[in-house]
């Protein structure tokens, strides 16, 4: 058997695949995943919040938003020499690429050059780089990838139609573009969603369907569980059933068979059945380290023993990314 790569998925087909027998989705996206992935190899990410807080966007799930009274210290942009510390601590921990996140609308001139520095110094000590800023201009793309920048985190977050819904301050084909400009430089791209903020399962598949009919599939695809921050106006949003995250990182793997599929946001509350039910479905990257940008995450001692119970071992590289 061999899965083509499709770009021309319907919605019907995307939702018929979330509607499979449990079982028989899993059976499913594990097939794909041993036809196109190394199986029982998982990559490594760390991320740092190098400028937090104070956003002046309304994303209703997020706790760095100046719009909501999350609790959070806010903290302008870090010196170059203290992220590439952090950096450092990560590589020796074991993670292979380092993200860097600022809570920006889109980046300053002057806030450029530090991130064109710091980009730099990250590459230097040989580990892959990656960095969410928000929106960017084509010029600014071209000089994060001139920087040395491997990768470009920007997600579409959920659904179109839903998008309305989560966030005011811009519009869902803002974020194409920046995808776009970010393609255009020639830099990988990392664009996923966020599962639990009240979508229904049809904007599930048409997050995920919009991802696989891009041009070129995302090289990293997270999918975030809601973390229900207090203060933000998704803090009491239900809790989503296990499966259908589950389902969630399967119809990803089906769909988009070349993509790293990022267990990502969420881990902290999961058991370790759970996780391993997602490596199962065709997770094969995570967070690695015990914050994501301000919440909790696993330590990595407990990521670590997880790993060596499942037999799994760490990648040393990106999954079929175009640059490493
Ligand atoms: N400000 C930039 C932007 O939004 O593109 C970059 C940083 S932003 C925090 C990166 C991503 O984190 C968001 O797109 C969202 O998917 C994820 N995120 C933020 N808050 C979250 C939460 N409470 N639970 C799960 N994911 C979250
Ligand atoms: C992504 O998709 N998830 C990460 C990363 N990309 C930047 C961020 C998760 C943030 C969770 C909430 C927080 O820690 O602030
Ligand atoms: Fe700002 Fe990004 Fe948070 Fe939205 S997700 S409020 S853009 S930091």
């Amino acid at each position: 058997m061999h899965t083509s790569i499709r770009h021309d998925w319907h919605t019907e087909e995307v939702e018929a695949l979330f509607a499979l027998p449990f079982q028989e989705l899993i059976f499913q996206a594990q097939s794909v995943h041993r036809e196109y992935q190394t199986p029982n190899t998982i990559q490594m990410s760390t991320l740092l919040s190098v400028k937090t807080g104070a956003c002046p966007e309304d994303c209703a799930y997020c706790p760095q938003s100046i719009r909501y009274d999350t609790g959070l210290n806010n903290e302008a942009l870090m010196a170059v020499e203290d992220v590439r510390a952090r950096a450092q601590a990560a590589r020796e921990a074991g993670a292979t690429r380092f993200c860097m996140g600022a809570a920006w609308r889109s980046p300053k001139k002057r806030d450029m050059e530090v991130m064109v520095a710091m980009i730099s110094e990250v590459r230097i000590l040989g580990m892959e780089t990656c960095a969410t800023l928000g929106m960017l201009t084509r010029e600014q793309a071209q000089q994060l990838r001139a920087a040395g920048l491997d990768y470009y985190n920007h997600n579409i977050d959920t659904s179109p139609e839903f998008y309305e819904d989560i966030i005011s301050t811009r519009n869902f084909q803002d974020r194409l573009d920046t995808l776009d400009a970010v393609r255009e430089a020639g830099m990988n791209v990392c664009c996923g969603g966020i599962v639990g903020m009240g979508e229904t399962v049809r904007d599930r598949a048409r997050m995920l369907q919009v991802l696989a009919n891009l041009a070129q599939h995302p090289e990293s695809v997270p999918i975030n569980q809601l973390v229900p921050v207090p203060g933000t106006p998704l803090a009491n949003r239900a809790a989503i059933d296990p499966f259908d995250f589950i389902r969630t990182i399967a119809v990803a793997r089906l769909i988009m068979p070349l993509a790293a599929v990022r267990l990502s946001a969420g881990r902290e509350q999961m058991s370790d059945e759970l996780q391993a039910l997602a490596f199962l479905a065709g997770a094969n990257s995570i967070f690695y380290g015990e914050k994501l940008l301000t919440t909790g995450n696993p330590d990595v001692q407990h990521d670590r023993q997880l790993f060596s119970r499942l037999g799994i071992h760490t990648a040393a590289g990106g999954v079929g990314a175009l640059h490493t």
